[in-house]
């Protein structure tokens, strides 16, 4: 039978879920770059092999929808949190990670420090600083990061779920 990993991608609006999980369950060359806020939640993908699927499970960053997150997160191995580069941006994803430290406990927790293309981004290892979470640099419109991403997730749950990587 199928498991299910649940890993849920968190962070404020704007930040590139939708975009991250397009990159990583859709087979595009080319990612479109109109933003349309996702509305609750979204999901997506991933095959590990014949017995195991990650659901990419977003949560719509908006506020109004952040009412909706402790339930989006419950039964998550994994806690992907994503943030844009900007200081300021960072340090509200910060805020976000205290508010909802409580329902965190307990699972992997990584960040994805994102828009690395644009100028003025802060480096991944001083986002880590100022989040305290292990955080990787991301460029989600770029098809050419599908990997890397790919291997961001599946190797924060290879204690959990046995994969080739
Ligand atoms: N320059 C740049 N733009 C990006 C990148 N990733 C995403 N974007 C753009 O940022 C905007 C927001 O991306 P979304 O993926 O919709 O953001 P989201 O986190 O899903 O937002 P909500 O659904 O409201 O929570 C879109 O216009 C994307 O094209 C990136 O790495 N670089
Ligand atoms: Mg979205």
């Amino acid at each position: 039978m199928t498991q299910y990993v649940k890993v849920a991608l968190m962070g404020a609006g704007y930040a590139g879920k939708s975009t991250l999980i397009k990159l990583l369950t859709d087979n595009v060359t080319k990612l479109k770059c109109n933003y349309s806020p996702t509305v609750g939640m979204d999901c997506g993908t991933i095959t590990l092999d014949d017995d195991t699927k990650i659901s990419l499970v977003e949560m719509g960053g908006q506020e109004h929808f952040e009412f909706m997150w402790p339930d989006l997160i419950r039964g998550s191995r994994m806690v992907v949190v994503v943030t844009e580069s900007t200081p300021k941006a960072v340090l509200k994803t910060r805020q976000l990670l205290e508010k909802y430290r409580e329902y965190l406990t307990g699972m992997q927790v990584i960040a994805i420090a994102n828009k690395q293309d644009l100028p003025g981004s802060m480096k991944p290892e001083s986002v880590q600083d100022l989040l305290g979470v292990p955080t990787y640099g991301m460029v989600a419109i770029d098809p050419k990061q599908r990997v890397n991403g790919y291997r961001l997730i599946v190797s924060g749950l290879r204690d959990m779920v046995k994969v080739a990587s």
